[in-house]
C-alpha cells in the first residue's frame, strides 16, 4: 500500500455501486421478426462491404468520406470487419451457452497480439474484397493497415506464445477464454539516442481501440489488504472471514479471437482496474482536489502499465496487485457469469481447466480455495480436491532468478487470507512428502513452498497444485525434471510432461509472407494453413530448379520489402545480394547478442589488420532487433555497443559495403512480420541449457531461413527434423556447459589463449567504436573477459567456424535455396495447432467442440 493513500479513504464493499442484475435480454417478449432472427453478417461481396464501410464511416466516425482522416477510415474499416465477425462471435457464445462444453481458461499476464486488422481480414476471407472495395472508395488498404498500433501487452516469448495459442484454439474449435490485463500502457516504445536505448510510454489507446468491447455491467470487485478473523458458523464450524481494507473494480474488455475460416470466434477478456468510487466529493468540496482523486488514480494504477522485465522479477507490490487483480476477476467472472445458476462447484474441473502461463497467475490457486471454503462452505479436502484438478502449469524459463518468490510479509499484508491458505496447502503437501520420504526432513525443507520462512516459491506452489507441469521444449522439460524441480519429479514423475512450443502459421506465414503462401498454395493447395505438417509435401520440390528459382525470387522480394522499410524508417541500406543474417529477440546475456557482436568485430578486425582482404568478406547485412528491460544495465550497454559498432562499420569504406549492420529500433510483432520472411540466416545462439524453447527459431525456419544455433531449447528438435546438412550447429551441448561450469570457467584464459579473440576484444577497448574513448565499453568487455556467465568466449571459435561454413554454403545459392526449402518443408511440426493438440491430449483431456 503506497504511503500516501490512507486505506480508510478507500470505499468499502457496501458503498460500491452494485453491478446491475445479470438477467440478460429484453424485459418484455420480443415479437418483431428481426428481434428473434439470428444476427446476420453483411453480404460477403465488394458492394456489401463498401455499403458497410461507408455506413460505419458516416455513423460511427461521423464523417463523410470526403472529410475523413486516415484514422477515421481505419476505424471504420476495423468496425466493418468486426461486423462480419460479430455474427460468428454471438453464434459461438450461443453454442457455448447451450452446450456447456469444457472450456480452457488461459491465464496469462501477457498477450503480445500484434496488429488485429490483417488477421481479422484473413479469418473472414475479406482481404481481397476489402482491398477492392476500399480502392473503389479511393483508399489504399495498405495505408489503413499501417495506421493500426499493435497492442504490445507483453514482453517477448511468453506473451507471443499466448497469442499464438489462443489463435490456434479458436481455429481448432476449442472453447477457450483468454484472461489477462488490459494495460493502459504496453511494452515501452524503444528509441535510440546516440545509440542508447530510450524508453517512451506506449500510448497504444490514444487513437482509439476498435477491437475491444468494454462490459462495465460485468465488472468484478476485487479486495485487497486488511485482515482475517475467525468466527463460528451457524453450523458450529469455525469459519474464517477476510476483512479487506480496500477494493477496486475490474472492468472486462472483450476482444475477438477469430478462428481461421471456421466461423468460430473465441474471446480474450482483459481486465482494466477502476476505482470503486469515482472521486470523493466531500474531500473535493473541502478543496483538497488531489486527495479527492487520489483513490481513483491509485486504483487505476493496477492496470496502468506492463512490467517490462522478462527474466528478473522486481518483486514490486504493484506487480503482485496486478497478478491477483486479473486472477480474482477471471475466477469470479467464470464462476458467476459462465456457470449456470446453481451449478455445483464440486464439478468445476469438468467445466474448466485454467492453464497457468508461468507462475505469474498462480495466486489463482489460493484464490479458488478461498472462494470454495469461505464463500461456498467447502471443507478443506473438498476444496483441495476441486482446486487440484482445475489447474495446470507451464514453466517458460530455466533462469533461477526468473522464478518468482514473493516475500511472506508483502503477501501477508496485501492478501492475508491467501497467505494463510498457502501455509495450509504447504502443511498438507509436506505431510505427503514426509509420508513418501519418511525421515527425510532435508528433502521436505528443500521442497517447502515457503522457503526459509520468508518467501513463497510460486513455482513450487504451481507444481503442488497443478495436475500437470510442462516445459516448452524436450530439452527444457528434461532439465525441469533433472535440475529445476528434481524432488518434485521424484515425488510425482507422472505429473511432468513436455509440450514443445509452436507458432501460428496464419500470422507468421500466410499473413506475413503472402508470396511464399501463394507459391505453396499453387504447389500443394492451401490445406497447410490449418494442417502445417502438409508442408512436407514440398520436399520433392527442393530438387526442382524451377521451384527453387521461384523460392529465391520470393526471398529477394521480401528482402526488397524490408529494405524499403529500413531505408524509410531508419535510413539503413540493405544492398541486393547480401546474406541477410537476423538476430531478433529480447536483449539478454544468455541469448548472447554479444557473441554475434564478437563475430562482426572479428571480421572487421581482420580486415583492419590486413589479415584478410575486404573482398574475402561475404557480403552480409546483420539485422538486430532487441529491447532491453529498462533496469537491466548490461543489456542496455550491449545495445549501446551494437549501435556504435554499427555506426563505425557502416561508415568505414575499407569494407566496401560488404558488411552492414542494421538495428531498427522498437522491435515488435509488426516488424517481425516484415523481417522474418526476408532472412537467410536465423541466429539462435544462446548458451545450451538457457533458452527454454525459443519461438523465433520456428518462425525463421518456416519462412525458409537456415539456422545457426546451439543445441538449446527447440533448436534441438528443429535440427532433428531439418537434418544436420541444413542446420549450422556449433558450441557446447548442455552437459558440456554443465561440465565446464562445474570444473570452473575462466573466460580470461580463452582471451589469453586465442589471439583472434584477444584482438577482437582489444579492438573494442581501443576506442575505435567510441571516438577514442577506450573505457566507454569497459562494462561489457570486462564482464566478458572476467565473468562471462554465459560462456560466449568459450563458444567463440566454434561459432566463427560455423559462420565460415555459412559463407561457404551461401556461395552456392542453388544448394542454399534447396536447404531453405527443406527447412520450410520439415518444420510443419512447429505449428501452435500441434502444440494445442498435445495440450488437449496430455494435459486438458478435452476435445474440440464441433
Ligand atoms: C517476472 C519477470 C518475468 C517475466 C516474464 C520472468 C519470466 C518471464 C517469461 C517467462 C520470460 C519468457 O518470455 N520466456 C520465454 O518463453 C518463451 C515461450 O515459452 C520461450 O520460447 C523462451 O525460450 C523463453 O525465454
Amino acid at each position: 500500500m503506497s504511503e500516501n493513500v490512507r486505506t480508510d479513504q478507500l470505499p468499502l464493499a457496501d458503498e460500491s455501486p452494485t453491478t446491475e442484475s445479470r438477467d440478460l435480454g429484453p424485459s418484455g417478449n420480443p415479437t418483431h421478426p428481426l428481434a428473434t432472427a439470428p444476427v446476420g453478417a453483411p453480404p460477403h461481396s465488394v458492394d456489401g462491404f463498401v455499403k458497410e464501410f461507408l455506413h460505419e464511416l458516416n455513423t460511427n466516425q461521423g464523417v463523410p468520406l470526403s472529410m475523413s482522416s486516415v484514422n477515421d477510415q481505419y476505424m471504420a474499416l476495423a468496425s466493418t470487419v468486426r461486423n462480419y465477425l460479430m455474427a460468428r462471435w454471438l453464434e459461438t457464445n450461443r453454442k457455448v451457452h447451450e452446450n456447456k462444453p469444457k472450456t480452457i481458461g488461459y491465464l496469462s499476464a501477457e498477450y503480445l497480439l500484434g496488429r488485429q486488422l490483417g488477421n481479422a481480414l484473413l479469418a473472414t476471407d475479406l482481404s481481397d474484397i476489402a482491398e477492392k472495395g476500399l480502392a473503389l472508395c479511393g483508399i489504399d488498404i495498405a495505408t489503413l493497415r499501417a495506421q493500426e498500433v499493435e497492442p504490445g501487452l507483453g514482453n517477448g516469448g511468453l506473451g507471443r506464445l499466448a497469442a499464438c495459442f489462443i489463435d490456434s484454439l479458436a481455429t481448432m474449435d476449442v472453447p477457450c477464454v483468454g484472461y489477462g490485463i488490459r494495460y493502459e500502457y504496453g511494452i515501452f516504445r524503444q528509441t535510440f539516442v546516440d545509440g542508447r536505448q530510450v524508453e517512451q510510454p506506449d500510448t497504444w489507446l490514444s487513437l482509439g481501440s476498435p477491437w475491444e468491447f468494454p462490459h462495465p455491467e460485468a465488472s468484478v470487485q476485487v479486495d485487497f489488504g486488511g485482515h482475517t478473523e475467525r468466527y463460528i458458523g451457524e453450523d458450529g464450524r469455525e469459519r474464517v472471514r477476510w476483512v479487506p481494507a480496500w477494493n477496486v473494480l475490474g472492468v472486462p474488455y472483450n476482444y475477438m479471437v477469430p478462428g481461421y475460416l471456421n466461423g468460430r470466434v473465441n474471446t480474450l477478456r482483459l481486465w482494466s482496474a477502476q476505482a470503486t468510487k469515482a472521486f470523493d466529493l466531500q474531500i473535493f468540496n473541502s478543496g483538497d482536489y488531489a486527495q479527492a482523486v487520489r483513490a481513483q488514480t491509485f486504483a487505476e494504477n493496477i492496470s496502468k502499465v506492463l512490467y517490462p522485465e522478462d527474466s528478473t522479477p522486481q518483486g514490486k507490490e504493484l506487480r503482485l496487485q496486478q497478478q491477483y487483480f486479473f486472477v480474482a476477476c477471471s475466477l469470479r467472472d467464470f464462476i458467476d457469469h459462465s456457470l449456470e445458476d446453481g451449478f455445483d462447484l464440486h464439478n468445476l474441473p469438468e467445466r474448466i481447466t485454467f492453464q497457468l502461463n508461468d507462475t505469474h497467475p498462480v495466486i489463482a490457486v489460493p484464490e479458488l480455495m478461498r472462494i470454495l471454503i469461505d464463500e461456498y462452505d467447502f471443507e478443506w479436502d473438498e476444496a483441495w480436491d476441486v482446486t487440484s484438478r482445475c489447474f495446470a502449469y507451464t514453466c517458460h524459463t530455466l533462469l533461477p532468478e526468473a522464478l518468482e518468490v514473493w516475500p511472506t510479509d508483502l503477501l501477508g499484508r496485501l492478501l492475508p487470507r491467501h497467505l494463510e491458505l498457502i501455509y495450509q496447502i504447504n502443511d498438507h503437501f509436506l505431510a505427503e512428502v514426509r509420508e513418501a520420504f519418511p525421515g527425510d526432513d532435508l528433502r521436505a525443507h528443500h521442497m517447502s513452498i515457503i522457503s526459509h520462512g520468508q518467501g513463497v516459491r510460486m513455482a513450487f506452489l504451481a507444481t503442488v497444485a497443478g495436475t500437470k507441469v510442462n516445459g516448452v521444449a524436450e530439452l527444457h522439460s528434461q532439465l525441469l525434471r533433472d535440475k529445476v524441480l528434481p524432488d518434485f519429479s521424484a515425488l510425482w514423475p507422472e505429473k511432468f510432461t513436455n509440450v514443445t512450443n509452436g507458432v501460428t502459421p496464419r500470422r507468421f506465414v500466410r499473413l506475413s509472407n503472402p508470396k511464399l503462401s501463394e507459391l505453396i498454395n499453387d504447389t500443394i493447395g492451401n490445406g497447410w494453413v490449418t494442417d502445417l505438417e502438409r508442408l512436407k509435401e514440398l520436399e520433392p520440390y527442393a530438387d526442382d530448379p524451377e521451384f527453387r528459382a521461384q523460392f529465391a525470387e520470393i526471398k529477394a522480394w521480401n528482402k526488397h520489402r524490408i529494405a524499403d522499410l529500413l531505408r524509410a524508417r531508419d535510413g539503413i541500406d540493405l544492398p541486393d545480394g547480401h546474406l541477410v543474417d537476423v538476430m531478433v529477440k529480447r536483449l539478454h546475456e544468455y541469448k548472447r547478442q554479444s557473441l554475434k557482436l564478437l563475430h562482426i568485430v572479428s571480421l572487421y578486425e581482420q580486415v583492419l589488420s590486413g589479415k584478410i582482404a575486404a573482398s574475402e568478406v561475404m557480403p552480409r547485412t546483420v539485422v538486430f532487433g532487441s529491447k532491453a528491460a529498462p533496469g537491466y544495465a548490461m543489456a542496455k550497454e550491449t545495445i549501446h555497443l551494437i549501435n556504435k559498432v554499427a555506426a563505425t562499420i557502416n561508415a568505414d569504406p575499407i569494407l566496401e559495403g560488404r558488411l552492414k549492420i542494421a538495428f531498427p529500433a522498437n522491435y515488435n510483432v509488426t516488424l517481425a512480420e516484415k523481417l522474418i520472411p526476408a532472412a537467410d540466416l536465423s541466429e539462435q545462439i544462446s548458451l545450451a541449457g538457457m533458452e527454454a524453447s525459443g519461438t523465433g527459431n520456428m518462425k525463421f525456419a518456416l519462412n525458409g531461413a537456415l539456422t545457426i544455433g546451439t543445441d538449446d531449447g527447440a533448436n534441438v528438435e528443429i535440427r532433428k527434423l531439418v537434418g544436420d546438412k541444413h542446420f549450422f550447429l556449433f558450441g557446447m551441448s548442455e552437459p558440456e556447459v554443465a561440465e565446464l561450469g562445474a570444473q570452473g570457467y575462466n573466460p580470461h584464459s580463452y582471451y589469453d589463449a586465442n589471439p583472434q579473440l584477444k584482438a577482437t576484444l582489444d579492438l573494442i577497448s581501443s576506442g575505435v567504436f567510441s571516438n577514442g574513448d577506450r573505457h566507454l565499453f569497459d562494462m561489457v568487455v570486462e564482464n566478458l573477459k572476467n565473468q562471462d556467465r554465459f560462456m560466449a568466449l568459450a563458444d567463440f571459435d566454434s561459432y566463427v567456424a560455423a559462420q565460415a561454413k555459412v559463407e561457404e554454403r551461401y556461395a552456392d545459392q542453388d544448394s542454399w535455396m534447396r536447404s531453405a526449402i527443406l527447412n520450410m518443408a520439415r518444420t510443419g511440426y512447429f505449428s501452435s495447432d500441434r502444440s494445442m493438440r498435445d495440450y488437449l491430449q496430455r494435459i486438458w483431456h478435452t476435445t474440440p467442440m464441433l
